[in-house]
């Protein structure tokens, strides 16, 4: 898969795709990103990339011109391009899934109080939000965005397992797991794990799942409620 990220703060991206996961999969070839300096596709002398809001109103707001140049001068190959925005729809493991399926992905990194409304509108761009909380532009956005697809790039992580049994996959969340020490602070592990009962773990663990999931999530759960009319 490849993916271009327009941005005018390319250095964030330094480190996480030079680590972990991410970095596995650039170093191996099967994902490539290559980062794009919106100032780079600036005309003025100055190099602005951002301007005041027309009607008014705090903060400046990212031109369309760098980011139109910039997407242009990827050529002129099919690519799903999505602008990071809190305005978007909200990511979940069903759009990482179809976004995983894609060979050429586009970033579009926003900052300040948003971007031109002409991006969306003029390019073949859909917005994603990565959650209904403010964070101070589209960067780190990308970088989830792109860990999360990039984990189901077939051959960037290693066990197929460990994606199928992955929280949200089988719509519940995981059970709860345990390593050494047997004892930590006076507390033990459950007694079905150290039976070596892998029938008995297999219960356990469902038991344990649903039962996390109603704890933490009940909302991931199907709704029960009016099974006897309550
Ligand atoms: C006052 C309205 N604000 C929108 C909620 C303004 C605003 C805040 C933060 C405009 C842009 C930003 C920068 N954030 C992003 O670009 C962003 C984002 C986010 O803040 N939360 C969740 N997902 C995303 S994706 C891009």
């Amino acid at each position: 898969m490849r993916v271009d990220v327009l941005t005018i703060f390319p250095g964030i991206f330094d480190g996480p795709l030079r680590e972990g996961l991410l970095g596995r999969a650039i170093d191996t070839g099967l994902v490539e990103v290559r980062l794009h300096d919106l100032r780079d596709f600036t005309e003025d002398r100055h190099r602005q990339v951002d301007d005041t809001s027309f009607g008014g109103g705090p903060g400046m707001i990212l031109k369309p011109e760098p980011i139109f140049r910039a997407w242009e001068s990827l050529g002129d190959g099919s690519r799903r391009t999505v602008v990071l925005s809190p305005a978007g729809r909200r990511l979940d493991q069903a759009l990482v899934k179809e976004l995983a399926v894609e060979p050429w992905l586009v970033l579009v990194a926003g900052r300040y109080e948003g971007i031109d409304e002409r991006v969306v509108d003029g390019l073949p761009a859909e917005e994603i939000s990565i959650g209904d909380y403010v964070v101070s532009g589209g960067e780190m956005p990308a970088l989830v965005l792109l860990e999360a697809v990039t984990r189901l790039v077939p051959g960037v992580v290693g066990r197929e397992d460990s994606i199928r049994n992955d929280s949200f996959e089988g719509g519940l969340l995981d059970h709860p797991h345990y390593t050494r020490p047997q004892e930590f602070r006076g507390i033990g592990v459950p007694e079905v794990l150290l039976s070596g009962d892998q029938a008995a773990i297999e219960r356990w663990r469902a038991g344990a799942a649903l039962e996390k999931t109603r704890r933490s999530r009940p909302d991931l759960l199907p709704d029960r409620s009016t099974d006897r009319g309550e």
